[in-house]
């Protein structure tokens, strides 16, 4: 099976779009379709802080619905997921971004965009085991106790990362780097923590090269292991970027 998992899109279309062209896939059905049938992955937080979040929710539900994409879901998916179930959540750290553009929708259209976001949440695992174990999806990784396993820290995990429960002065979350422990055999690609170049840990590597914050869109071909990235159009912010 051959696939091209692609990192935090975060509402960056035009970034998606290039990428997938440079991939080899044809948009001439409106849609990224490859000619060797290679299936897209989506890694989670495909909306939020981007211009075209809830194009993004489109073009995910349909290649998921459609054309066999994967999908797992990040800590933005989750927000918006409550969001749309009425809870309440806080407008902020992006969610304001896609709740402003589903503001501009008629009741109707606003229905449509829930239900297909809301079917493709739940029908999607929070992590994906591929290729018969050999291969792991999931937004902020996965340590190697918990494959396989599914619970509330399991949960924790995959959507926000080994955290500590602790904060920098700057309120992002402190976070442990579990990459660096991982001994496993099962390739674990991940996202969440934007990082200026891919990093590769032992048999995990984070595909989250900050479109958003005017790094670059980064996708990987699996099973080849191959890095292929276009760069943001969005202004750059250092200092949205972990160093290591
Ligand atoms: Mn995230």
């Amino acid at each position: 099976m051959k696939m091209d998992i692609i990192g935090d899109i975060h509402g960056c279309f035009q970034e998606f779009q290039q990428l997938t062209q440079k991939l080899g896939y044809s948009w001439e059905t409106g849609l990224p379709v490859h000619p060797e049938k290679r299936r897209l992955g989506f890694i989670g937080d495909i909306t939020d802080r981007g211009p075209h979040s809830l194009r993004m929710i489109e073009l995910t539900w349909k290649l998921w619905k459609h054309h066999g994409a994967y999908y797992v879901p990040g800590n933005h998916c989750n927000k918006l997921y409550r969001y749309f179930l009425g809870r309440k959540v806080q407008i902020k750290h992006g969610l304001e971004t896609t709740v402003a553009e589903l503001d501009q929708l008629s009741a109707k259209k606003f229905n449509h965009f829930k239900s297909m976001f809301m079917e493709l949440y739940e029908r999607s695992p929070l992590y994906q085991i591929l290729d018969n174990g050999r291969l792991i999806m999931a937004h902020a990784g996965i340590k190697e106790e918990y494959i396989g396993k599914h619970n509330k820290s399991v949960k924790t995990f995959v959507l926000y990362g080994d955290i500590t429960g602790e904060a920098l002065p700057d309120g992002r979350p402190v976070r442990r780097d579990w990459a660096k422990h991982y001994k496993g055999e099962a390739y674990i690609i991940y996202g969440h923590t934007p990082v200026r170049q891919p990093r590769q840990m032992g048999k995990t590597l984070n595909i989250d090269t900050g479109a958003v914050f005017g790094g670059h869109l980064t996708a990987v071909r699996y099973p080849e292991i191959e890095l292929v990235s276009v760069p943001s159009s969005l202004p750059f912010i250092q200092e949205k970027f972990t160093t290591f």
